[in-house]
């Protein structure tokens, strides 16, 4: 047999409609989970924490369920995998810790009836890791429109964005730090953490909230002016909601981004590109195009 099959419990009691579990596919030998096909070849129906539980215990490929006593609600974690116990409140059922610590397209449910599927990273720091943004082959053109920076694009499992109505709702009800990785065609890597992490909804253009830089490759979270990018809208080629008042960022940085005037946070430009289009970030390497970029956010302890 090529393929192992995990269950992924996503049960959810908000009416009775709304939960099931699921079981989905995987290649054995990488742990990737195939996403080419239908995904989702079984589901069963349950009604309480202990029948959840029962679920999962009784197959011998169930990786996680979690039921929250306080809410009622059975749940895979809002983000990959869970390897560590999220909550004093939840009853955590894992089985098989391996199958459930390899990176791959998972299936989350931010709310109730609402799946998505995102590419999680179990390796970089400590694992975990919900990708929003990845790219490393320029096979994806990054230079898009706001409907699809809107959904979002590309391949889940390749290069990427994660569609900013996901972000918003994946961000809207706990906290989240997020994580860029870079990597320049010389092979050398760097990264940038923020602390904090927020983007509001569509009504606001995405109004996006970021602070509390550490890393290695600098704060590019801001214009050339200085002005952070903190607290500004998302701009894309058709939708020009910068703070330069005599040119579209979007165009000009061929970008999506909450851009102030505009960036130096450009990993969404032009692959294979140098010069001020081009996939940078600014405060590691200047406007020189990168390999590979990765954004990502976890859940705040
Ligand atoms: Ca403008």
């Amino acid at each position: 047999m090529l393929f192992m099959i995990r269950a992924v419990l996503t049960l959810l009691a908000q009416g009775a409609a709304c939960v099931y579990i699921k079981i989905e596919k995987f290649d054995k030998q990488n742990g990737i989970q195939i996403v080419s096909n239908v995904t989702i070849i079984e589901t069963k129906f349950a009604r309480t924490g202990v029948e959840c539980a029962a679920f999962c215990t009784n197959d011998d490929n169930c990786c996680s369920a979690s039921f929250l006593t306080d809410l009622e609600q059975c749940e895979l974690n809002e983000a990959c995998c869970p390897k560590t116990k999220q909550t004093k409140v939840a009853i955590t059922i894992r089985k098989n810790h391996d199958k459930g610590s390899k990176s791959g397209v998972y299936t989350i449910q931010p709310t109730a009836c609402n799946n998505i599927s995102v590419f999680c990273d179990m390796e970089t720091d400590d694992g975990g890791w919900t990708v929003i943004q990845r790219r490393f082959n320029g096979t994806t053109d990054f230079y898009r429109y706001w409907e699809d920076y809107k959904n979002g694009f590309g391949d889940i499992s390749g290069e990427h964005w994660l569609g900013n109505d996901n972000i918003y709702l994946i961000l809207k009800h706990k906290a989240y730090k997020v994580r860029f990785d870079f990597e320049a065609f010389t092979g050398e890597t760097a990264y940038a953490i923020y602390d904090t992490l927020n983007v509001l909804d569509e009504t606001t253009n995405y109004i996006l909230h970021i602070s509390g830089y550490t890393g290695t490759a600098g704060d590019s979270m801001k214009d050339i002016d200085g002005t952070r990018n903190n607290g500004l809208m998302f701009s894309t080629r058709d939708r020009d909601n910068d703070i330069s008042n005599n040119s579209s960022c979007g165009i000009y940085k061929r970008s999506g981004w909450w851009h102030a005037w505009c960036t130096w946070a450009n990993i969404n430009g032009i692959y294979f590109n140098n010069g001020d289009n081009s996939v940078h970030w600014k405060s590691w390497l200047g406007t020189k195009g990168l390999r590979k970029t990765k954004m990502m956010i976890k859940q705040k302890k």
